[in-house]
């Protein structure tokens, strides 16, 4: 593995370890429902097939190089430090839901293979939310580590995120990680229950302590892997997770998509779903850290 930083502080071998790949007993439901209720999530290796993810790729990509973000060729996916997004798009939001459309991405996030797997792992049939989190992360960028309960379980709890590596995501460009068996740290997860990130502007939904103050004051490991273009990582709304820094010293860009599956059978949250989704807080694809220049920081809930 390459270097794993979090937060500016490089993580040593003791509180790291491997995601647990379920690839080998994808056509074994009782055995990938039974991975998702002990470990809190399912990592599967080479999920998609790699042509397909490579076309969402070179697609979105594509956008980010008209607009002076990503160099030639597109697919090597490198930040050209530069961007003139807002001079050629007057709204934010409208340009990053035209990208967020792009069909090889959605034939992907929203495809039958990957419904399949979820309604595996959600115990029934699922459907999927419309409104998903495409994230070009460049040099410097990470996820404070957060469970998603805040964001999504207003209709529901029985909901999954699938985080999808759109290319190769080695450890030294960020890619996400878990915090290994944090679903049973039921003292920290109390805050997240009952909370609306987007009604209780009071707090917010992640935490302040770092990933390497986390895994020594719990005696536990931040799980990662060098991901490859395709691999999917499913988890539930109690997993605490967040994303490494990326330290590519070459402006290599980390792409991915994060979507949520929830039971059919539930209420639907508007929020999510529809031909014009409004989002977490009302801002639509605005609101996005997707949506900013690739040149600004990223904001955090
Ligand atoms: O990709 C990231 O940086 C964060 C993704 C995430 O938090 C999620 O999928 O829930």
């Amino acid at each position: 593995m390459q270097p794993v930083v979090a937060q500016g502080e490089s993580i040593g071998p003791e509180y790291l370890g491997p995601l647990r790949d379920s690839a080998e007993v994808a056509d074994n439901p009782a055995e990938l429902s039974q991975g998702m209720s002990d470990d809190g999530y399912i990592y599967m290796r080479g999920f998609f097939n790699r042509d397909d993810v490579m076309a969402a790729r070179r697609d979105i990509f594509t956008r980010l190089a008209s607009v002076g973000e990503i160099a030639q060729p597109v697919l090597d996916g490198i930040f050209t430090g530069d961007s003139n997004r807002d001079e050629k798009h007057a709204d934010r939001g409208e340009f990053w839901r035209s990208v967020s459309e792009t069909w090889t991405l959605r034939r992907l996030s929203h495809g039958r293979q990957l419904h399949g797997l979820m309604d595996i792992l959600l115990g029934e049939t699922s459907r999927v939310q419309d409104y998903i989190f495409l994230r070009p992360a460049g040099p410097g960028k990470h996820t404070h580590i957060h469970c998603d309960a805040p964001f999504f379980t207003r209709s529901t709890q029985q909901v999954a995120t699938a985080w999808v590596a759109l290319g190769d995501v080695p450890s030294h460009m960020g890619p996400l990680f878990i915090v290994e068996n944090s679903h049973h740290f039921d003292d920290l997860l109390e805050q997240f229950r009952d909370f609306d990130v987007s009604t209780n502007t009071s707090k917010k939904a992640s935490l302040d302590t770092s990933p390497l103050e986390l895994a020594k004051s719990r005696n536990t490991r931040l799980l990662t892997t060098d991901f490859t273009a395709g691999d999917v990582l499913v988890f539930g709304m109690y997993l605490l997770h967040g994303a490494l820094d990326n330290v590519s010293t070459r402006n290599e860009v980390r792409l991915s998509c994060d979507v949520r599956y929830q039971i059919a059978s539930a209420e639907l949250d508007p929020r999510y779903f529809g031909t014009d989704p409004t989002g977490t807080t009302g801002a639509s694809y605005g609101e996005l850290v997707g949506a900013k220049a690739m040149t600004e920081d990223w904001h955090r809930r």
